[in-house]
């Protein structure tokens, strides 16, 4: 049973080296043919694949596959928590090709492809949580985003990374809107200390499989101690900048959402407290709530980067 769906694997069980060291020679292997999206077509005859589980990765109980791709937010698709997956069907995720500029040695336009023959794919649990008050745990397919940035060199300039949607209201009905629930594109930002953190990652999966158009495909951002608007799907563009870049969600009011939007379960939201969650996955909506761990739990990896700074003012 080396094979199994990632969501019956036990959190608990590490995986053994051989099995890693072989996978990751397969992964290497089939990286060079092709996307992962064609790496995961190719494994189904081969069974689910499964990844090598970065120390990074919580043990908590991960959450059922359908409420992570069928209650989320992807604004682009609608605004309703099941619009993204009943919308998301006509999207194109592939061909991907990413734009990276700004203060960097080595700027373009990266395939999608290419971009993963140069990094390596591994398995992150992390717990997400909701600036609305929900959290989950994932098991993303992602790489360290440090590994892409280091590739095309960045200047001493840069400071801030920011990231951009596609826009293609063609395949995106939240884009026709006569009244855009956010500007598009959607945009986010980090400062490069955040970026460059290895917490971070750019994921292509979930559950072990190419991640589904309403997650983000075929790549997305993840920053497990940050609200989940942070996490910016279907990326087009990266950009380093020597300025704070714009975020939607921050443009759109920015009374209610700040760039960091850490969790911090000490700052409200101006029209709801924060110091509590809602578990997906535990028992349905009228599950007792969870206190909410400031930086989502990951205090002992990140607290360090905000030393000094006011998380009242930065929220
Ligand atoms: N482009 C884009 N990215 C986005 C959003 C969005 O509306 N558009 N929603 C954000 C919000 S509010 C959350 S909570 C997460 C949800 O990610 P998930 O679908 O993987 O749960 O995506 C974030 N990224
Ligand atoms: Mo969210």
């Amino acid at each position: 049973m080396l094979f199994r769906n990632a969501s019956d694997i036990p959190t608990s069980e590490i995986t053994p080296q051989s099995l890693y060291l072989r996978r990751r020679e397969f992964l290497t292997g089939v990286a060079a043919f092709g996307s992962f999206a064609a790496l995961a077509a190719r494994s189904a005859t081969a069974g689910p694949l499964t990844f090598a589980k970065s120390a990074f990765s919580t043990d908590e109980k991960i959450a059922r596959k359908d409420d992570a791709t069928t209650y989320n937010n992807f604004y682009e698709f609608g605004t309703g928590k099941s619009d993204p997956s009943q919308n998301a069907g006509a999207f194109k995720p592939a061909p991907w090709t990413v734009k990276i500029d700004g203060l960097v040695a080595k700027p373009g336009q990266i395939a999608l492809e290419d971009i993963l023959k140069g990094v390596s794919l591994e398995e992150r649990i992390y717990r997400m949580r909701c600036v609305e008050g929900w959290s989950m745990v994932i098991p993303w397919v992602g790489f360290s985003l440090a590994e892409l940035l280091r590739r095309v060199e960045p200047l001493s300039s840069a400071k801030y990374v920011a990231f951009e949607t596609i826009v293609r209201p063609e395949e995106m009905p939240g884009q026709r809107a006569l009244l855009p629930a956010l500007p598009w594109p959607y945009v986010e930002g980090l400062r490069m200390d955040e970026a460059m953190h290895p917490l971070t990652i750019l994921a292509t999966g979930m559950y072990g499989e190419t991640l589904p158009n309403q997650n983000g495909a075929p790549l997305r951002l993840v920053v497990p101690w940050k609200y989940g608007f942070k996490s910016v799907k279907s990326i087009v563009r990266i950009s380093l900048l020597d300025k704070q870049p714009p975020t939607s969600w921050n443009l759109q009011n920015a009374g209610e959402y700040g760039f960091y939007s850490n969790v911090n379960p000490a700052v409200d939201h101006p029209r709801w407290s924060q110091a509590t969650e809602r578990r997906l996955g535990e028992g349905g909506v009228f599950v007792r709530r969870r206190p909410t761990l400031m930086f989502n739990g990951y205090a002992d990896q990140v607290a360090s980067l905000y030393s000094g700074m006011d998380l009242r003012a930065n929220f």
